[in-house]
Formats: structure tokens, C-alpha cells, sequence
């Protein structure tokens, strides 16, 4: 089994070339071409999605049999800030490589990462939200995923393409970027603990309630889908229980030796913000019979370890 995984440099990727690499696949990946590091022991390719005719040569040379479309901005905040390139790598980027998958003699199966963000202004009576719930995307990122989502469908139904479209909600996990809350928390506790910064850890808004996943656990659903999932459709992928970011950093001060103040900072606070965002995730279930593992404090405390490594 030849497995691709396009913008596997990143935070995913790397955990889901390793997992693809110990279930005995052959795994290779793609950066852009400016990115200096890439997983170790994987074959590595150069490639930037905005170029069609080079995502055919890495399909010619590689011959995948399946393929993870991770290359993203993955970013809300940098969404907000630069509109226009989030929507050429995620909206025209993915539309490349699909217009290429078509042309392509072979059929490899393919799975396109969207996002749980793609729901965007969930009501309350629709939580746990599943995946026919009307998509309100509230931020220029989510746009865009909802967009790809719709656009894999159309290709799946259109060509008779073998897509899989996935929603998967907040994944964390050691090597985050701390653009995302919870890498950011433990960063900043780490940085404290180390004395590196005063004692204060700045915050948005606590009361948001997510659904966190272990990064760990979703590229292993990941995995399963591209084998077990059904052409055209779409899973959620999340623990199915929202806690608030409140409960996340508490959990942080509570593993962190350091006495830690807490402080709104105004700059964090996102301009359009959704109370409650939890999968329902029985389609996912039915499907592969996937269950998460690792337990958030488990989560909270590896990406801990791995910022005071950062910082020591
Ligand atoms: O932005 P960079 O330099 O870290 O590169 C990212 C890469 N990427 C691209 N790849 C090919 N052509 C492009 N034009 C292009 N622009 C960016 O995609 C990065 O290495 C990768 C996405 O990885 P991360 O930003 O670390 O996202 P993460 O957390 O691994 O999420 C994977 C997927 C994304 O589709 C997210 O939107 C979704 O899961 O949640």
C-alpha cells in the first residue's frame, strides 16, 4: 500500500506519516517547497498545490493508491488577516488537485481534510452536530472548508471519483503551533516554569466549548476512513464531549509546577466566536468503529513536556 500525503510538513502530517509508516505502509510526503524539515524517514517530495502540472508529476512518480490532502492555511487568526492566500491554497489548491485526480489514469482512493469549524454557527439544539446540519461558516477559513467539502462531493458524484471528506474538530498534541489555544496555554506556562516570562498567562475567551481530540487518535481515523469509508461521503471526527477552554487550562495550571495568574487579553478574543461546538460522532463510529484512546489530561500533559523542551 503507497501512501501520499500532500502538506504532510505539517503539525498532521507528521503524526499521520508515522502512523501510516507502523501499519506497514509505504508513506511519502509532500512540502512546499520553501519549508526547510519534513518527518524523518519518509520519502519527501517538493510540492506547492497552486501548481497543477507538478501535482501530476509527484501522482506519476509516486502512484499512490491513496492520497491524504492535508496542504492548508490552517489558521483562523491568519484567515482573518490574509483572505485572499487562505482561500487560493485551500479553495483553489484543492480544485487543482482534484481537476488533476480526474485526468489521472489511476483511481487512487482520496481523503480531503476539511474542518468541524465548517458548521460554523451551531445552535444549540443542534449539539452534538452531525454531518447534514446546515454549514453557517463564521470565519473566512471555515468558508473555504466548506467550500472544498462541497466540491468534493460534486467531484465524487460528478466523475464517480473515490473521495472521502472529513470534518475533524480541535486536534492538539506536542509540536502545535501555539496559533491554536492550546499549544499557545502551554507554551506559555512552560516559558514561566522556566522563568522565561512573568508569571501571567493571557487569554481569549474561557467559556468557548470545543471538542478536542488527541492528534494521535485522529490521524488513526484517518487511516481507518481511507480504508473502510464510503465514496462521497463525509465523517466527523471528534471525542464527541466539548469542555470548555476553561476546563484545558485548568488542566495545564494543575500540571504545571509554576504559581500561574490568568488575564483576558483583548487582542485574543476572535471576531466572531461560537459558544459550543461538539461532533456528534456515530457516522464515524458505525463506520470504522474508531474510539479515541488518549485522554485529554494525557494530551495537555505531552504538549507541556514538549514546550518545556522548547524552552530548556
Ligand atoms: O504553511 P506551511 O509552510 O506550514 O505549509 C503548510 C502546507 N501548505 C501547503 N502545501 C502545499 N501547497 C501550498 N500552497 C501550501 N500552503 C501551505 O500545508 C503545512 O505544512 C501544511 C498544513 O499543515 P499545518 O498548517 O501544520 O496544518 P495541520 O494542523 O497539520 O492541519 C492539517 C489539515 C489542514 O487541512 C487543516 O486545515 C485541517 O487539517 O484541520
Amino acid at each position: 500500500m503507497r501512501s501520499l500525503i500532500i502538506g504532510g510538513a505539517g503539525f498532521v502530517g507528521e503524526y499521520l506519516a508515522k502512523h501510516l509508516a507502523a501499519l506497514g505502509q509505504e508513506v511519502f510526503v509532500t512540502k512546499i517547497p520553501a519549508q526547510q524539515t519534513a518527518p524523518a524517514g519518509t520519502a519527501v517530495y517538493d510540492l506547492d498545490i497552486l501548481e497543477q502540472d507538478r501535482i501530476l508529476e509527484v501522482l506519476q512518480e509516486i502512484q499512490p493508491d491513496a492520497v491524504f490532502h492535508l496542504a492548508a492555511q490552517s489558521s483562523v487568526a491568519v484567515s482573518w488577516s490574509n483572505p485572499q492566500m487562505t482561500a487560493d491554497i485551500n479553495i483553489k489548491g484543492s480544485i487543482n488537485l482534484l481537476e488533476v485526480l480526474r485526468r489521472y489514469e489511476k483511481h487512487p482512493r482520496v481523503l480531503l481534510v476539511g474542518s468541524g469549524e465548517e458548521y460554523g454557527q451551531i445552535r444549540l439544539q443542534e449539539t452534538p452536530v452531525c454531518e447534514e446540519n446546515p454549514l453557517r461558516p463564521g470565519n473566512l477559513y471555515a468558508v473555504t472548508k466548506a467550500c472544498q467539502n462541497m466540491v468534493g462531493r460534486i467531484y465524487a458524484q460528478a466523475y464517480g471519483m473515490d473521495l472521502i471528506m472529513v470534518r475533524p474538530f480541535n486536534h492538539i498534541g506536542p509540536n502545535q503551533s501555539p496559533v491554536f489555544v492550546a499549544a499557545d496555554f502551554c507554551r506559555q506556562a512552560a516559558q514561566i516554569e522556566m522563568g522565561k516570562k512573568e508569571p501571567v498567562i493571557r487569554v481569549g475567551n474561557l467559556s468557548a466549548r470545543r471538542d478536542f481530540t488527541d492528534v494521535r487518535d485522529v490521524v488513526r481515523a484517518y487511516a481507518l476512513l481511507a480504508e473502510k469509508g464510503l465514496a462521497g461521503e463525509t465523517y466527523n471526527i471528534g471525542s464527541g464531549h466539548a469542555v470548555a477552554i476553561r476546563e484545558i487550562l485548568t488542566m495545564i495550571l494543575e500540571q504545571s509546577a509554576a504559581q500561574i495568574r490568568v488575564e483576558v487579553d483583548e487582542k485574543k478574543l476572535r471576531p466572531v466566536d461560537v459558544p459550543v461546538m461538539e461532533a456528534d460522532i456515530s457516522k464515524l463510529q458505525e463506520a470504522t468503529g474508531w474510539e479515541p484512546q488518549i485522554r485529554l489530561e494525557q494530551t495537555v500533559g505531552d504538549m507541556l513536556e514538549y514546550w518545556r523542551g522548547v524552552f530548556r
